[in-house]
């Protein structure tokens, strides 16, 4: 269609057209669109089933690994539209994460052997547990090179705790979280001595070399793992992969599946054939069946021994005391993922069409009958394939992961080599359904979809493989999260998402009205301990104190200063500032930033933050709000002044503008029509019922906050005036309009929010 330019309107209406032709031209029609961008009717049945339009908001809000990004990818469904980044592992400079003390800690928790680890590979996300079921309070991830795990508190979706892993070198079956997060489930992946930095030869893998699982206690109340009160179980070197927690009738118990369990080392440089093909001789594997619950009570017994300072129960033990089993699976599995009514257990083997359904009463019935076909090398009771089987399924080429749905029996298997997802039926056993996914893909993930509760509708395909769905970008290309419809009988592609971050494994996704994020710290709240920050004031005690060469700053932000607005320190000065956001209204967060020393801070509504940097060079540093947060924000900003040791002014006094009794006058007047303008808003709002909307309540606290100043500076700009000091008076009479400028900005907005939200009018 061509475009409608000034020049050819002319044309048109000369051509005899009138203007309500021209009108029509100009709005296409949807058949128009259509047609234009050669879409078809299930295209626009995909649009409509994924568009979210303004002002609306998503129905499920997913959590992806953001792979090697060391970060979590925060998105609604069925919009696919991003929402957040949460820096877990890595620094994330917009949330000041790295870059602040506080966060800074939480980073430093992370540390391997006193060393800043500053990337991870985040794998698999999981949502605290209720009985089962997502309650939306935490979210943990693990790093899957440098094994450890963090914990978020989706309160404020921040990372609050980093625990390394005491005895592995690597890990992949982490976190999965038992029915009510008592225990968050971390297993190893490659092999190594669980001493710490011990060596031992590949050569003696199978005596000295060990897998495990460790469960990471969880204390709910506090938000914090518990690493003292942790453990975990020593288990052969075989390769633990994915593991998953019993629910319901299978509740206490947790399984690991493993690959490579011909425990075979490679060394292709030495003659020897690649790891490759020796880890996957064997038409089997083990997939771990553990009593975590009984363990955890044997471990309280002081059976377990300590591995650098970490009770970990030895495999002698775990076969004694009856809490650990093997049964085979075919063939290099990956991922087992047990049922959400709790009865049985779902393992794909990535070399095998099938998919094994074990039943969990069946593998209890060998247990206690004592039915056994083998022992594995470490003395592992082995139960019988068939003795533990429910059904096999063909579902195709390379099944990896699953997922379920929310109608009984029914599952969703990834299958890599096919690039399909299946759809099937795990009780009868038959497959109902297949879609063709781009390309090769990797974890799938249905709505709630590993929880004792799903939710299905929809399913996401995390892809491996992008090629040709984007347009270029070099040879990296984006990963694709396919959104596919599953509410029906017939599943439907809806959506292609490139993520740009990293490579996903493991998505949760969560009913956005299980989340309830806070939009405000109370004031002074260290975000990354929870706890009153010691750095924090309120309006009027900011104050800058110094200790030898520590220099201390207690500041506070609010639109649209930052107090203290000038820092006076000497060349080698440790200058620490805290700063308080006295902010209340949603949304009003500041950044703060001092010009080449690389500190940087969100400061949410009421958080507390603390940076610190060596005033090692001498000069003047401008520092400032990074968030653009009112009319004056590029005003809100100060100087660092770093002076060399000993300077002495020479001059005492600032510059003076010209200001006459005119500008003064001009500026009474401008804070007089400033003033109607307040009071008409505040007519309007204590008109209606603004009491019943929490959020405008918190924009009137700001707006009165600010008002609040006015008499101060006008008793000011008042006594200049009678001293004819017309600088001073017309600054400080423009000071009130400043004040004014904020108030009537947060009036505005909580005039809108009241307006767009059905506030009534009271008498
Ligand atoms: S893993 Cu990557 S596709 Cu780490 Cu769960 Cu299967
Ligand atoms: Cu505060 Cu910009």
């Amino acid at each position: 269609m061509k475009k409608i330019t000034q020049r050819t309107v002319p044309l048109l209406l000369a051509a005899g057209m009138g203007l309500a032709a021209a009108t029509a031209w100009s709005a296409e029609s949807l058949q128009d669109v259509l047609k234009r961008r050669s879409l078809s009717q299930q295209d626009l049945l995909a649009a409509a089933k994924t568009y979210v339009p303004t002002g609306k908001r998503d129905e499920f809000v997913a959590f992806s690994s953001g792979g090697q990004s060391g970060q979590i990818i925060v998105y609604g469904i069925p919009s696919m539209r991003i929402l957040k980044y949460i820096g877990v592992f890595t620094p994330e400079p917009w949330q000041g994460y790295g870059f602040d003390e506080n966060s800074k800690a939480v980073l430093a928790q992370g540390k391997i052997d006193g060393k800043d680890i500053t990337w991870g590979d985040t794998h698999h996300p999981a949502i605290s547990e209720t009985n089962g079921e997502y309650d939306g309070q935490f979210l943990f991830i693990n790093d899957k090179a440098n094994p450890r795990l963090a914990v978020i508190d989706l309160r404020d979706f921040e990372t609050k705790q980093i625990v390394v892993n005491p005895i592995y070198k690597s890990e992949h079956g982490g976190a999965f979280v038992t029915t009510n997060t008592e225990y968050v489930i971390e297993a190893a992946q490659y092999p190594a001595p669980l001493e710490n930095k011990k060596f031992q030869p590949l050569e003696e893998m199978n005596d000295k070399f060990r897998g495990g699982v460790t469960y990471w206690k969880f204390d709910r109340k506090e938000g914090r793992i518990v690493p003292k009160e942790s453990f975990s179980l020593e288990l052969p070197p075989y390769w633990q992969d994915l593991s998953d927690a019993g629910k319901g009738p299978s509740e206490g118990w947790s399984f690991t599946n493993s690959f490579c369990s011909e425990r075979y080392v490679g060394g292709i440089e030495k003659g020897r054939p690649p790891y490759e093909a020796g880890c996957s001789a064997k038409d089997t594997d083990y997939l771990h069946v553990i009593n975590w619950k009984k363990a955890a009570e044997i471990v309280k017994q002081g059976k377990a021994k300590k591995i650098n300072g970490h009770d970990v129960l030895p495999i002698d033990v775990a076969v004694k005391e009856g809490i650990l089993f093997l049964i085979p699976e075919p063939k290099s599995p990956h991922g087992v993922d047990v049922t959400p009514d709790g009865t049985k257990i779902i393992v794909s083997g990535k070399l095998d069409t099938h998919t094994s359904v074990y039943s969990f009463e069946k593998i209890q019935a060998a247990i206690k009958a004592g039915k056994f076909e083998s022992k594995d090398p470490y003395g592992i009771p082995v139960i019988g394939m068939k003795d533990a089987l429910h059904t096999q399924v063909q579902l195709g080429l390379g099944p990896l992961h699953t997922q379920y749905d929310s109608k009984p029996c029914t599952a969703y298997t990834s299958l890599y080599v096919d690039s399909q997802v299946a759809k099937w039926d795990f009780c009868e056993g038959k497959v109902l359904d297949k879609i063709s996914v781009h390309y090769n893909i990797g974890h799938l993930m249905t709505m709630e979809g590993d929880s004792a509760k799903p939710a299905g509708r929809f399913l996401v395909a995390l892809n491996k493989l992008a090629i040709d769905r984007f347009v270029p970008v070099g040879p990296l290309h984006p990963q694709n999260h396919q959104l596919i419809d599953i509410a029906n009988d017939k599943m439907q592609l809806l959506y292609d998402m490139p993520l740009p971050l990293g490579e996903p494994h493991y998505v949760v996704a969560i009913d956005a009205k299980k989340l309830k994020p806070g939009v405000r710290y109370k004031v002074g709240t260290d975000s990354r301990t929870d706890k009153p920050h010691p750095g924090a004031v309120r309006a009027g005690e900011e104050v800058t104190t110094r200790k030898g060469n520590k220099v201390e700053v207690k500041g506070t932000l609010i639109r649209s200063h930052i107090t203290p607005e000038t820092i006076d320190v000497e060349v080698g000065d440790e200058v620490t500032i805290h700063l308080t956001n006295l902010e209340r209204a949603q949304d009003e967060t500041h950044g703060f930033t001092v010009s080449t020393y690389n500190v940087h801070a969100s400061i949410e509504p009421g958080k507390t933050v603390t940076v610190k940097f060596k005033a090692d060079k001498e000069g003047v540093y401008p520092y400032y709000c990074t968030e653009f947060c009112s009319a004056l924000h590029l005003e809100m900003m100060g100087y660092l002044l770093v002076k060399p040791k000993g300077w002495k002014p020479t001059k005492t006094e600032m510059a003076k503008a010209n200001y006459t009794e005119a500008d003064y006058k001009a500026t009474l007047k401008k804070v007089a029509d400033t003033q109607a303008v307040i009071d008409s808003v505040v007519g309007y709002i204590t008109s209606v019922n603004f009491k019943d909307f929490p959020d405008v309540v918190a924009m009137v606290e700001d707006a009165t906050d600010q008002l609040s100043k006015i008499p101060e500076a006008k008793a000011k700009h008042e006594a200049a005036a009678a001293k004819k000091d017309w600088e001073q008076a017309n600054l400080w009479a423009e000071q009130i309009w400043q004040y004014q400028v904020k108030t009537a900005d947060l009036g505005l907005r909580a005039k809108t929010y009241l307006e767009q939200n059905g506030a009534k009018k009271v008498k």
